[in-house]
C-alpha cells in the first residue's frame, strides 16, 4: 500500500494517447475559442450523456452561473446547503437569493416534502443537487416546478454518465450542470457543461460564455469568458474512451467497501436507488458517534495519521460558511447541519487497489 492515499486521484489517459490527441493543436496553433477538439467533444458528450442539447464550459461553477444568466432568472432560488459551496455561490454571485430547503436523511438530496415551505412570492427557480451522484426525487421536483411555474436547474456536478430509468440524468429539469474537474469521474482537467431542454437558449448560452458575442464584432448581451480550451477538450476526448472501464472499476471499489462496512454499528452507508445507473463517484459514510464509539472527526484523524486522506465533503453546510455569516440560519435545515457534521467521504477512484480498501476498513473498524 502506498504511504499516502488521497480521497481521489485524477483519471488520466496514457501519455502517448494524449500526445496524439493534442498533435493537431500544435500543428494548427488553434488553442481555444471553440476549436475542433471542443466541437468534437461536444458532439461525443451529447451522445454519451443522452441529452437533447449541450454546451461546454470552462468549469462546473461557470456552467451554473452561465445557465442562470441565459435563463434570465431574477428573485429567489430554492436550493440545499448540503453541497459544495459552488452551488450557493453561483446563486448569490448572480444577484439571486438562495432559500434553503433541508435535505432528506436517506440520500441527502432535497427533501421535496419541504419545498412548499421554501416557496416565496419571488421564487423563480429550484436548484437541487444530485449530491454524491444520488439522484433527487425528480418526479416530485418536476411536479412542484410545473405547479408553480418554476425553472429547474440541477447541480449535476457529481452525476457524469448516470442514468435514471434508462434516461441520461442530464435530460431532466430545464438544465443540468456537470463538472469535469480533475477530481471528478470524468475530467477535462478543468471543465464542465450544461445540458438543457429548451433549444431557444442555445445561442444565448454560446454567447454568454464568450463575452456576449453573437456576432463577430458586436456583443448582444453582457457575457463573460467561460470557454473550454482545446487542451482540456483533448483530455476529455481521451478520458471519454476509458470512462466505462473507469466506472466499472469504481464500482468494484464501492462494493468492496460495502462488503466490509455493511452492518457495522454506527456507520450508515450510501445506497444506489432503484432505477439509477450509478457512476460510483463518492463513498460517503455517516457516523453516529454514540453507536460507533468515536465521532467523524476522530475517524478522520485516525485515518489521516495512517496516511489515508479522507474528506469532510460537505462540511460546513454552505449556509454555515463564514462568508454567509448572519445571512442564513443553519438551524433552518437541521438534517443538512447534522449530516455535515457526521459525514466522511472515503477514498475512491478506479486505480484504488481492493487490498487498500480492506486495510482502510480494518483501520476504521478496529479503532
Ligand atoms: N457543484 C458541486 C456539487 C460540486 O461538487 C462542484 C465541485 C461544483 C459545483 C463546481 O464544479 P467545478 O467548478 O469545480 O468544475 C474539489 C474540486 O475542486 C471541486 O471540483 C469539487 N466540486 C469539490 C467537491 O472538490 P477540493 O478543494 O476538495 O479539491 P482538492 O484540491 O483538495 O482535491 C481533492 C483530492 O483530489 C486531492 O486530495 C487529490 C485529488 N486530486 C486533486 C487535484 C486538484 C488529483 O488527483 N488531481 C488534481 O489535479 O475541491
Amino acid at each position: 500500500m502506498p504511504d499516502r492515499i488521497l480521497v481521489t486521484r485524477s483519471s488520466m489517459p496514457d501519455i502517448d494517447e494524449y500526445i496524439e490527441e493534442i498533435r493537431p493543436i500544435w500543428e494548427s496553433h488553434w488553442l481555444t475559442n471553440m476549436g475542433p477538439k471542443h466541437e468534437q467533444l461536444k458532439k461525443e458528450l451529447k451522445e454519451y450523456l443522452k441529452v437533447p442539447n449541450i454546451e461546454l464550459l470552462v468549469n462546473g461553477h461557470m456552467a451554473l452561473e452561465m445557465t442562470i444568466q441565459a435563463m434570465g432568472l431574477k428573485g429567489d432560488v430554492i436550493t440545499t446547503p448540503f453541497t459544495f459551496v459552488s452551488t450557493t455561490h453561483a446563486i448569490v454571485r448572480s444577484g439571486l437569493h438562495p432559500v434553503f430547503c433541508d435535505v432528506n436523511p436517506d440520500d441527502y438530496t432535497i427533501d421535496t416534502d419541504k419545498l412548499e415551505k421554501a416557496l416565496t412570492v419571488d421564487t423563480c427557480a429550484i436548484m437541487p443537487v444530485h449530491v454524491y451522484g444520488n439522484i433527487c426525487n425528480i418526479e416530485a421536483v418536476d411536479d412542484f416546478a410545473g405547479k408553480h411555474g418554476l425553472k429547474v436547474i440541477y447541480d449535476a456536478a457529481h452525476t457524469f454518465g448516470e442514468t435514471y430509468k434508462g434516461k441520461g440524468v442530464g435530460s431532466f429539469g430545464d438544465a443540468s450542470c456537470f463538472s469535469f474537474h480533475a477530481t471528478k469521474v470524468f475530467n477535462t482537467i478543468e471543465g464542465g457543461c450544461v445540458c438543457f431542454k429548451d433549444d431557444s437558449i442555445t445561442e444565448l448560452l454560446y454567447a454568454v460564455k464568450d463575452f456576449g458575442f453573437d456576432d463577430p464584432e458586436d456583443a448582444g448581451c453582457i457575457g463573460g469568458n467561460a470557454k473550454m480550451n482545446e487542451f482540456c477538450a483533448a483530455m476529455g476526448l481521451c478520458n471519454l474512451r476509458h470512462i466505462d472501464d473507469d466506472i466499472a472499476r469504481r464500482k468494484a471499489v464501492y462494493e468492496r467497501y460495502n462488503e466490509h462496512l455493511d452492518g457495522v454499528k454506527g456507520i450508515k452507508l450510501n445506497h444506489v436507488r432503484a432505477g439509477v445507473g450509478s457512476n460510483y463517484s463518492y463513498y460517503p459514510i455517516v457516523i453516529d458517534p454514540v453507536e460507533f464509539g468515536i465521532d467523524r472527526d476522530e475517524v478522520f484523524r485516525i485515518l489521516s495519521e495512517k496516511g489515508i486522506m479522507t474528506r469532510r465533503y460537505f462540511y460546513p453546510a454552505t449556509n454555515a460558511m463564514r462568508c454567509y455569516k448572519g445571512m442564513f440560519d443553519p438551524e433552518d435545515t437541521p438534517v443538512a447541519s447534522r449530516i455535515s457534521k457526521q459525514v466522511l467521504t472515503l477514498p475512491i477512484y478506479p486505480d484504488l487497489e481492493l487490498e487498500t480498501v480492506d486495510k482502510i476498513c480494518e483501520m476504521m473498524v478496529c479503532h
